[in-house]
């Protein structure tokens, strides 16, 4: 493109047709296409990627440039981080109310607490159910309803024990608050339960991301264990997929599988292994990260009744070396726009849209667990054209990433004493 438009404004320039003079005589009869005008932009970053081990399973390639270890890129504004609150016990999500305070999660209690700007917690939040908070379960995703102002309903995601098992739900109930009394919620629904039910205390999921026109998206995990690996791309059960509910859990009638026979209706996209990532861009398409195993995290635009291949392809290996796919690429399934060998595992996605920082517009932002990083993507065209790891200094998981409403980055670090940070300009 960059070649191209080059050649044109060279060829413009050489025959004077750009140059608002009087044109030289032409040299032939073919007639001149009009110019498109063209939007400057930045040049692509060029040189190393981010400091990071060597790749687990080097001997898989790249589907196309770029879609690993691209240039690494450096934020010019200096940071400042401000500690808000601290003493969470492995706190998951953050979710602003429209008084700017904060809904935090805490995982393996189940604790759901309100935070003010200035860091006062609240008692925990009375009446939500009880979770099965072992491992990668408990508490995890919140969010605050769409019409939260009328309702007062907030959403959360929890491991639901159950008979047999547990299994990821999706639950919502109305706040209340009353002076002098701890908040609590009022009118519990369980609104969607992934299924089968199977025993696992791994692989999740759980994020949320509510959409402008109404709708609910709900990340599910594979489970881990063998018996759940191989439903990934079975759209007869829920684990490894994307789906897509109404708020009152029914099914949107436009959903990919609603008329395929025995497929579960909620499901958007298949063949995903952990999703702990996901948010909308500016134009309110969903983006995920997923933790791959050992090598091939994720970055991928799951797109209605696509197959994203887990754990048929994909770009990593057994945490005891032992290969999971015969190549990282196969037909009828969609290629990650980027991924990471070795992993900087997941967790909490934002994509900006403030103005405290200008130079991160449409950056993506992702908390990093075991690479201790806030990792940012620079993208261009839907691909990652710039990566940078944030914070390594503070050398803490970052387990949640959200914008503010001034457009300062809040953050949870994953720790027994877990930290509510904030990132604005120093
Ligand atoms: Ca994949």
């Amino acid at each position: 493109m960059r070649t191209l438009s080059m050649a044109i404004l060279l060829a413009a320039v050489l025959s004077g047709c750009s140059s608002g003079k009087t044109p030289n005589p032409p040299v032939d009869d073919t007639p001149q296409t009009p110019e498109e005008p063209q939007t400057p932009e930045e040049p692509l970053p060029s040189g190393p990627p981010v400091t990071q081990g060597p790749p687990n399973v080097p001997e898989f390639e790249p589907a196309f440039p770029g879609q690993t270890r691209v240039p690494a890129i450096q934020t010019k504004t200096a940071l400042q981080v401000t500690e808000i609150a601290s003493g969470f016990r492995n706190p998951w999500a953050i979710a602003f109310l429209p008084d700017q305070r904060m809904l935090v999660t805490e995982k393996p209690t189940g604790s759901l607490y309100i935070v003010t700007p200035q860091g006062v917690k609240s008692p925990a939040v009375a009446g939500l159910p009880r979770v099965d908070g072992r491992g990668q379960g408990g508490l995890l995703d919140v969010e605050v309803g769409p019409d939260y102002a009328q309702s007062g309903l907030i959403y959360w995601t929890y491991y639901e024990p159950r008979t047999g098992g547990n299994g990821l739900a999706v639950a919502r109930a109305k706040l209340v608050e009353v002076e002098g009394e701890p908040p609590r919620v009022e009118g519990v629904q369980v609104i969607f339960r992934m299924m089968p039910t199977l025993e696992s205390t791994l692989h999740a999921g759980g994020r949320l991301v509510f959409t402008p026109d109404g709708k609910l998206f709900v990340t599910l995990g594979e489970r881990s264990i063998l018996a759940g690996r191989v439903q990934a791309r079975d759209v007869k059960s829920h684990f490894g997929k994307v789906v897509r509910i109404n708020p009152d859990g029914s099914v949107p009638n436009d959903n990919p599988f609603v008329n395929t026979e025995g497929a579960k209706p909620e499901i958007w996209s298949v063949g995903h292994r952990n999703i702990l990532s996901a948010a909308l861009d500016r134009q309110h398409r969903l983006w995920t990260v997923e933790m791959g195993p050992q090598g091939g995290d994720e970055l991928n635009r799951p797109e209605a009744g696509k197959d994203y291949g887990w754990p048929t392809i994909g770009y990593g290996e057994e945490y005891s070396g032992a290969p999971i796919h015969e190549s990282p690429q196969g037909p009828g399934m969609e290629q990650p726009v980027y991924y990471w060998d070795p992993v900087m595992s997941p967790s909490g996605m934002t994509i900006y849209t403030g103005d405290l920082f200008p130079e991160w517009r449409d950056n993506v932002f992702i908390g990093g667990l075991s690479s201790q990083a806030l990792v940012r993507l620079m993208m261009r065209n839907d691909r990652v054209v710039g990566e940078e790891r944030l914070l390594t200094d503070l050398r803490v998981r970052v387990r949640e990433v959200v914008q503010g409403p001034e457009g300062a980055l809040y953050l949870l670090t994953d720790a027994t004493n877990g930290k509510l940070l904030k990132v604005t300009p120093r």
